[in-house]
């Protein structure tokens, strides 16, 4: 793979609104300022420093949270995981930037990081105005409501009047306008930049809902402090305010990066669907049952040729992605089951059983 150079004009410094889902403020993004910047592949460029720069919450257990013991956890940790098995044959080469929700584009588009996997919707304005691309959805959410069980409030309609904390810089910002305006109720937003206040907020009962994607509901009721009330003291009403397809990013065209990343998140998608896991990989590799799952592990079938998609990388990217962190349905378990996120009927099961988790074919 060669490094090419070409110049990277970024738009003038703007501010760019961005559909947020967790309020009703815009997000301000500033962009530099026709930079001329010599762009390498950061395929090349992760392969030459040997590491990949990840952007991760720290701040989010089940998809980034960085832990007592200091390391990083979650879903979207162990597609970092992944991306740095199948490029440099090693999961543990992953330099983790803890981020915001309103600092993670530009640390993305500055060159910060390599890879932003944070919990990030995809829109059509964050994949347009902020040159980002994402690269397929990992988790399909929704943007959901917290109250107290105690509150009365069943449904958003009840809640006219009400004081609503929503993090800045997210998508949950616009839905939650969108929501309350169109059914012509009234609301008081509450913005914060990160987690901790807002939460310190809500625990002080300064805010009547708590909005953010269901995922990310279901992480902080489950962890509420037992002095606060704990888990049972909070509900998450029915509805669903938004589509969230979360998943990662890379900058715009970038376009080999791109593909390993997109490639590895269905690898490991295939892999489930394949019945190929962390503990089974290395003997599916010596002895594959068909052509098919040669070609996803780079290996020959029956004395033949190994499939090189010639993604520029190791052909057997996608099993050592597999023998780093399991197959999707290894990880969702190992993260999201316990927050209490059911697979099983949700967008999130395999295709096969009626979700929305499906792999293009590896030909
Ligand atoms: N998916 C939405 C929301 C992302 C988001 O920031 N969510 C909140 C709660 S799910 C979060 O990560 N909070 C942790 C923190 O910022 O400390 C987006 O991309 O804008």
């Amino acid at each position: 793979m060669k490094n090419f150079k070409f110049l990277f004009l970024l738009i003038s410094i703007m501010s760019l609104a961005i559909v947020s889902a967790c309020g009703s403020e815009a997000e301000t993004v500033e962009v530099i300022k026709e930079v001329e910047v010599t762009k390498t592949s950061t395929l090349e460029t992760v392969k030459n420093r040997g590491t990949l720069k990840c952007g991760v919450n720290d701040n989010l257990t089940g998809f980034g949270v960085l832990t007592a013991a200091g390391t990083f956890e979650g879903f979207d940790v162990d597609y970092c995981k992944a991306v740095a098995a199948a490029i440099l044959g090693d999961a543990s080469k992953v330099e983790y930037v803890p981020l915001t929700a309103s600092a993670r584009f530009e640390a993305l588009g500055s060159g910060e990081i390599d890879l932003l996997i944070r919990n990030t919707t995809w829109t059509a304005s964050r994949d347009r105005d902020l040159a980002n691309d994402f690269t397929a959805t990992t988790f399909y959410d929704g943007q959901g409501m917290m109250v107290y069980a105690d509150s009365g409030y069943q449904t958003i309609e009840d809640m006219d009047g009400a004081t609503v904390c929503v993090l800045q810089g997210t998508t949950t910002e616009l839905n939650l306008d969108d929501r309350f305006t169109s059914a012509g109720l009234n609301y008081t937003p509450l913005t914060f930049e990160t987690n901790d206040p807002l939460q310190a907020a809500f625990e002080e009962k300064r805010c009547d809902g708590w909005t953010t994607d269901k995922s990310g509901l279901a992480s902080k009721r489950a962890e509420f402090p037992d002095s606060a009330g704990g888990p049972a003291a909070l509900t998450v009403l029915a509805e669903t305010l938004s589509k969230e397809p979360l998943g990662p990013l890379t900058r715009d065209n970038d376009s080999e990066f791109y593909d390993v990343v997109q490639w590895v998140v269905f690898g490991l998608i295939q892999a489930e669907e394949s019945g190929i896991t962390s503990g089974n990989v290395a003997a599916m590799a010596a002895n594959p049952s068909d052509p098919g799952m040669a070609r996803l592990l780079g290996v020959p079938f029956s004395g033949g040729e190994v499939a090189d998609f010639q993604f520029g990388v190791d052909p057997k990217f996608i099993q050592n992605a597999i023998a780093a962190v399991g197959n999707y349905g290894e990880i969702y378990e190992r993260h999201l089951t316990p927050l209490g996120l059911t697979r099983s009927g949700s967008l999130n099961a395999q295709w096969t059983d009626g979700g929305l988790i499906y792999a293009p074919p590896f030909r």
